[in-house]
């Protein structure tokens, strides 16, 4: 299953993505197609015609943080902090739906994915509704927003927050991870550590929920980052990805593509320094960040495999593999990244990219929860590592060594009052 040997764009990897499942046959139509800004969109003159696009949605259910459109207007780029509530209502006058606080604004259009999630908010508040989730609620949930849906600025200040982390003393003992040389290093090192026990077992979907929550709260609590965990909704860029808005190389992407299977030399983590890996290696081995954005890769993780992935997964076992298989939407994502450390199963944090991939791997899963609330929260499937076969369960532990607590997977399962109201968000 795993240790397999692949080569990505010239990287060798050890331990495969995925369980060696076939590739997928890439059928096509990219049912919404993304009538793509490939510029940052705040500069983009298309803003007129967006509004008829962007959705409005929950209006009764989304906070009123989320209402900023942070680039509908060309405006944004100015104000709009990140997580001011209130004034929102003024700057959502130029969508043509009926302006509220609380709409969302979405910059791309709406693809089936973000349908289903628009249409199913209101199983989530019915539910809420007769299973309080404490003092969490859909309005005063944070909300995890799309890498284009929040303004260049916003981005900016999440890349500083990233940079802030990477330049913080570790807490990893140097005896255990010589290579550790920041708080963004203690987390690759944590991910380095457990690959083995997290990808294609029962914990995969709560561990790496939690891992982002972890590196979430670092940003804010550490670095003075004040919004949420961004995501990345794949298909918005599938078809161009290294010219999208997260890798095109701009101060507010994350950094460019490799130049002939070099570094990376345009954009926030051009400089950065790669120092652990590859593969299961703690020690110190300061490189270059690489990259090698793939169309290919990037075309398995298009709206209609997610949307097959959700609506076709009956329970959580055929849902967590198939988005694990070597044709899924979890493989198609890290391998539209490639490279080092990107396209390393183990070291694949390394690459800031991966906290963005696996919010959205995080936001399909909370979208299949919806879909059957009572079941889905409960549903934990799949082994564990090193018990012969024994299923997971809800009261399997979590560990993310100095990165968290430890916890529980039961712990992760909502994301509405999980882990004693620690988690409350939800993604638009
Ligand atoms: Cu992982």
């Amino acid at each position: 299953m795993r240790l397999s040997l692949t080569v990505v764009g010239g990287l060798l990897l050890t331990g495969g993505l995925a369980c060696p499942a076939k590739r997928p046959t890439s059928t096509t139509s990219v049912t919404t197609p993304s009538a793509s800004p490939t510029e940052d969109v705040v500069s983009s003159t298309s803003i007129s015609e967006e509004p008829s696009q962007t959705t409005s949605v929950d209006v009764t259910t989304a906070p009123t943080t989320e209402a900023q459109p942070t680039s509908t207007s060309s405006t944004a780029k100015v104000e709009e902090p990140s997580s001011t509530s209130a004034s929102a209502s003024s700057t959502s006058a130029s969508s043509s739906a009926a302006p509220s606080p609380t709409t969302i604004v979405r910059t791309y259009p709406a693809d089936v994915v973000d349908k289903l999630r628009d249409s199913s908010i209101d199983k989530l508040k019915d539910y809420l509704s007769k299973n309080p989730a404490g003092s969490c609620t859909l309005e005063n949930a944070s909300i995890r927003r799309e890498w284009s849906d929040i303004s260049p600025k916003e981005r900016e200040e999440y890349i500083a927050a990233v940079k802030c982390l990477q330049s913080k003393s570790p807490r990893t003992a140097s005896s255990k991870g010589p290579g550790v040389r920041s708080r963004f290093d203690d987390f690759v090192a944590t991910h380095i550590e457990q690959t083995d026990y997290i990808h294609n077992t029962a914990n995969f979907l709560s561990w790496h929920r939690y891992y982002v929550h972890a590196y979430e709260k670092a940003l804010r609590d550490e670095c003075g980052y004040a919004g949420f965990q961004p995501y990345w909704n794949w298909d918005r860029y599938a078809k161009d990805p290294a010219n999208s808005p997260l890798f095109n190389g701009n101060a507010s992407s994350l950094g460019g593509n490799s130049v002939n299977g070099g570094c990376v030399q345009s954009g926030p983590f051009k400089d950065m320094s790669v120092n652990l890996g590859p593969g299961t290696s703690l020690g110190y081995n300061p490189r270059c960040l690489k990259r090698a954005i793939s169309k290919q890769w990037a075309a398995q993780t298009t709206a209609d495999h997610t949307i097959s992935l959700i609506t076709q997964s009956r329970d959580i076992v055929s849902f967590q593999d198939t988005m694990q298989s070597y044709g899924g939407v979890h493989t198609g994502g890290h391998f539209t990244i490639g490279g080092d450390p990107g396209g390393d199963i183990h070291t694949s944090p390394g690459d800031p990219a991966f906290y963005l991939h696996h919010a959205m791997i995080d936001r399909v899963w909370w979208i299949w929860q919806m879909q059957d609330l009572s079941a889905r929260l409960k549903a934990v499937g799949g082994t564990v590592v090193g018990s012969r076969g024994r299923s997971g369960s809800a009261s399997d532990p979590i560990n993310l060594g100095v990165n968290g607590d430890a916890i529980t997977i039961g712990d992760m399962l909502t994301t509405m009052g999980g882990l004693n109201g620690e988690l409350c968000y939800i993604y638009v």
